[in-house]
């Protein structure tokens, strides 16, 4: 690891990696021993390794898989679906599943054609889904805190595109980690200083068995862009990431993003319950999930 100037044989890497992870979570104050924690598992490396880190680090962490219903022509979301439950029964771990056809009537790519978002990919339709998932699940089930198994890199990349926008109040709002609100549980990223090399290394020699492909939507997408300039800089500058991700963060604590009059760290401040499922939404109407949930029924009450 160039980045670290650090070589560690498989023994101490499978140990190491779960040592940095620790630090950092008590370094953001995460969350305790004590609390229950909720994964949100891909069937990916990072959610699955993240998952099985916190395990044997010692904390309460059970699993959320929520099937998007994404299969085009190559099976992803059963095939992701079945590595998470392979994972939860040889670990003995709880998976919670939740279908989104079966929940709420249509897959994710049907709800984007509805809903005419993203134009003509379903990322903005499914990310909103996703949140509105995760947090349902967490306060319905009882859980502290909902864990993601966002790495280095997609956090750096993230970071990229908001600072090359310069949008203030993402740049605000992003972090390991964000704390609840009434309606919302606190979110966090344990695994976001760890590169996302060393994440499939750490898969690989735990024998993880993981959905090798990227989400078919993913491809040519703005982040994985992103990315590859950012890998660029660190094959010539090793550690770029890392500083250029650690060294916001340590300006957003000195206040460089800070602005009283019209944010707290924690969002919005007006924030309104939505009338329908109690979450937080800027409107003072239905959430933007529930907007487009109306949409897909009417629409799918037409003949
Ligand atoms: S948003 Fe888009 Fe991802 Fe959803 S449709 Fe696939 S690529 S899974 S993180
Ligand atoms: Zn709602």
């Amino acid at each position: 690891m160039r980045q670290h100037k650090l070589a560690l044989c498989k023994e101490h890497y499978l140990e190491w990696v779960p040592e940095q992870t620790e630090r950092f979570i008590k370094k953001y104050n995460m969350f305790t021993y004590d609390e229950k924690i909720l994964v949100a598992v891909s069937g990916g490396k990072d959610s699955l390794s993240l998952w099985d880190i916190l395990v044997r680090l010692g904390y309460q962490a059970d699993g959320l898989y929520i099937g998007l219903g994404i299969e085009e022509g190559i099976g992803y979301s059963s095939e992701s679906h079945r590595l998470a439950e392979k994972f939860a029964n040889e670990h003995a771990l709880k998976l919670h599943v939740l279908d989104v056809e079966k929940e709420y009537g249509q897959p994710i790519p049907v709800l984007a054609q509805i809903s005419h978002r993203g134009h003509g990919k379903p990322c903005a339709v499914c990310g909103l889904a996703k949140r509105h998932v995760m947090n349902r699940m967490a306060r319905d089930l009882g859980y502290d805190v909902l864990a993601t198994g966002h790495n280095l890199d997609d956090e750096a990349a993230v970071l990229f595109g908001n600072t090359l926008q310069w949008s203030g109040e993402y740049l605000l709002r992003q972090g390991p980690v964000l704390p609840g609100t009434p309606g919302l549980a606190r979110k966090v990223k344990p695994l976001c200083r760890i590169y996302e090399r060393e994440m499939t290394a750490y898969a690989i020699l735990r024998g993880i068995d993981y959905i090798y492909e990227e989400c078919p939507f993913a491809e040519g997408s703005t982040s994985i862009y992103y990315k590859e300039l950012l890998n660029q800089l660190e094959i010539d500058r090793p550690g770029a990431k890392l500083t250029f991700y650690l060294s916001f963060l340590e300006a957003r604590r000195n206040g460089l993003f800070a602005n009283p009059t019209r944010e707290t760290e924690t969002g919005p401040l007006h924030l309104h319950p939505c009338p329908n499922c109690g979450q937080p939404t800027s409107t003072s109407d239905l959430c933007s999930f529930c907007r487009l949930m109306e949409k897909a029924r009417s629409e799918s009450a037409v003949p």
